[in-house]
């Protein structure tokens, strides 16, 4: 069926010489969208036929949601592991199941799933035998290797929960969320390798767990050659351990809602949250979507280039297609190394059909230019996607237009770590699409826009803040061991929805565009970061009094992080450079490289209301120059500092 008349740039969802879905159409999509809204219990029953049960669940849903407490399927038994890795031996114990390519190009190795299932069992048994037991927490600090996967499957398949920790991340951040989670043995490998650098993993985690005698065992993956001081009788390396084990081990029957996972991710305020996922409906959303929104048949070859270290990883390079039995890319690089043209080689090289990353990524590689692109054969590809962030209309039709030569869907697709798995998204080759619009809803999502009040913006047309209206299956449960954390964050601004913390806008046409954070979250390249983290890295520097940090629209970063900070005495003589070496610095060892200032301006004082609450909101203004426009400024404690604080913008703007 022909979609509806429609505003704006409209890219059709099949393209004149291209191919339609092979699962629906669009008609089709809007009855059963239709019908999951309606009957959300009929619609994710059916749907769970596709996951392997021990035993089937009694309800498909309980639910208090608008006070945050929900259950899916509960009563039922299944295994996630067993779902990703076992029940596919019978009909692809020979096709690949991961594809690693390496660093280095060129370098890329294939693992069967016959292979996995060893692999995940001999890891399995080796946690069993370092007293690992169902319920335990373990945690992940691993570079982009096959043993990532080997590892959260083997969790998942003796029913400990892992918690995954980004490889970027410092020892600090490392060592916060150990203890957080309470994990007594930690996974790593002795280094990681990343455009040709090596990143010294095991002297991170060392100094992460100095003196921290919860963790009992380490064991590390042995990714390159690099000899590393091992702890007798705590750590092992992992190829030994796995030696000594055999390459079957059982499948823990694990209720639908025990947890799966603890992921941590930065809020507005505090340290990051541990956002728990439990197992069967995180399991069923993960797969569900990667079949219907990358339309994935049997046989192809799928890439998502995140990092394991980050939900996107999680769902959609692990679990999600693994249990759609696919061959998942596990890419180690990054888009620019050796060169621009790396992702393209590697769709070349490996044949890869469905290719997905982020906005920031598609910036950075296409002002390098199209020549990147077009040395290499991409006739193999058929769907492009892209997360983490709104990706700007001119960027959508660069990788529509010349990477995908106009035959292939761009699937924005909208979600978060809380909601396990994408909420609004095209389905490839069935929705229409926009450039810049995250278009529609997928199945059981039920969007609402309501304004700052909490007033719900009825009809088409509409902007405001995104809020959901109904559980969905992949959905976070709660925040590790602090269940009123996850209540407040999500279900108390406005009583009745979980809010998103996003703004956005539905259009003439229903369609979603998603605008940002309202929220004190950045998003770096894709990379969630609070600004209250940032803020407390800065003033644990004794030469800080005190500072507030915002994002502002940065090229390549897609926002780009803005400190405004205070000195103390201690400072006083040293060089505005020499200042911002130290300060970056400190922000690296407190949080991660990722999360370094792009700006530093020095001040006198914040703007301030009279109750001490900092106005970020004319720091953004100021920061993006917009010094007319800012706003309501009566509540402010010295309307003087804003005058100041614009002269050193501009002092600054003018010196770079
Ligand atoms: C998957 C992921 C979540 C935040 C979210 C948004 C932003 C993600 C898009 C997007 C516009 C998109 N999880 N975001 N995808 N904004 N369009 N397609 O990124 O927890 O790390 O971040 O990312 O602000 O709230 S996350």
């Amino acid at each position: 069926m022909q979609h509806p008349p429609r505003t704006g740039e409209i890219v059709p969802a099949v393209a004149p010489t291209g191919r339609r879905s092979h699962l629906i159409d669009f008609e089709h999509y809007r009855e059963l969208y239709a019908r999951s809204i309606r009957d959300p219990e009929g619609f994710w029953a059916e749907q769970a036929e596709s996951l392997s049960w021990f035993f089937k669940w009694v309800n498909v849903l309980d639910s208090s949601f608008p006070e945050g407490d929900v259950g899916w399927f509960s009563g039922g038994r299944l295994n996630v592991s067993f779902n990703c890795v076992d029940r596919h031996l019978a009909t692809r114990s020979e096709q690949a199941a991961i594809i690693w390519e390496a660093d280095e190009p060129g370098q890329h190795r294939v693992i069967t799933y016959r292979e996995l299932k060893h692999e995940v069992c001999r890891i399995a048994n080796t946690l069993k035998s370092a007293g690992v037991m169902k319920g335990d927490r373990v945690v992940l600090y691993m570079p982009m290797i096959p043993e990532v996967a080997y590892t959260m499957l083997a969790c998942a398949r003796i029913g400990a929960v892992h918690s995954v920790v980004f490889a970027g991340f410092s020892a600090e951040s490392l060592r916060d969320r150990i203890v957080d989670c309470g994990a007594k043995v930690l996974v790593t490998a002795n280094e990681g390798l990343r455009g040709g650098r090596p990143i010294p993993l095991k002297a991170i985690a060392d100094k992460a767990i100095q003196g921290l005698h919860q963790v009992h065992t380490v064991f590390v993956a042995k990714r390159t050659e690099a000899d590393v001081p091992m702890v007798s009788g705590r750590d092992q390396w992992l190829h030994e351990a796995m030696e000594r084990e055999r390459r079957v081990c059982p499948t823990e029957w694990m209720a639908a809602e025990d947890p799966l996972f603890i992921l941590y991710t930065s809020g507005s305020t505090g340290k990051p949250k541990g956002l728990m996922h439990t197992q069967a409906g995180y399991l069923l959303h993960a797969s569900l979507t990667h079949k219907y929104i990358f339309d994935y048949q049997p046989g192809e070859i799928y890439a998502c280039v995140a990092d394991v270290g980050w939900i996107t990883g999680h769902s959609y390079i692990v679990y999600g297609p693994l249990c759609n039995g696919a061959t998942t890319v596990m890419f180690e690089s990054t888009p620019l190394y050796p060169d621009p043209g790396r992702y393209w080689e590697v769709v070349e090289r490996l044949k890869i059909n469905v290719f997905y990353t982020a906005p920031t990524a598609i910036r950075a590689i296409a002002r390098e230019g199209d020549e990147w692109v077009k040395k290499y054969d991409r006739s193999s590809l058929r769907v492009l996607g892209t997360v983490g962030e709104p990706i700007n209309p001119e960027s959508w039709k660069w990788y529509h237009g010349v990477v995908g030569e106009g035959r292939c869907p761009v699937v924005d697709t909208w979600w978060q770590t809380e909601t396990g798995g994408i909420m609004i998204s095209p389905l490839a080759h069935i929705t229409d699409m926009k450039p810049g619009s995250a278009t529609l809803p997928f199945f059981g999502v039920d969007p609402v826009v309501v304004d700052e009040q909490g007033v719900v913006q009825k009809g088409n047309g509409v902007s405001g803040r995104l809020c959901l209206r109904q559980p969905w299956p992949g959905m976070a449960r709660t925040v590790f061991s602090d269940h009123r954390r996850y209540q407040d964050t999500y279900y108390t601004t406005y009583a009745g929805y979980y809010f998103t913390g996003d703004g956005c806008r539905r259009d003439e046409d229903g369609y979603y565009w998603i605008t940002g954070r309202v929220d004190d979250v950045i998003n770096v390249s894709g990379h969630r970061i609070g600004t209250a983290e940032v803020e407390s890295a800065l003033v644990a520097n004794p030469l800080v009094a005190e500072s507030a940090v915002v994002g502002v629209p940065h090229e390549i970063k897609g926002t780009g992080i803005f400190a405004f900070v205070v000195l103390n005495r201690e400072a006083e003589g040293m060089r505005p450079q020499e200042l911002e070496g130290v300060l970056k610095e400190e922000v690296r060892k407190d949080i991660g490289p990722f999360a370094a200032p792009d700006w530093f301006l020095f001040v006198e004082g914040l703007p301030k209301t009279r109750s001490g609450k900092i106005m970020r909101r004319i720091l953004r203004k100021i920061g993006e120059h917009e010094y007319q426009e800012l706003g309501n400024l009566t509540t402010l404690a010295d309307p003087g500092v804003v005058d100041k604080i614009i002269e050193a913008h501009k002092d600054l703007v003018a010196r770079n």
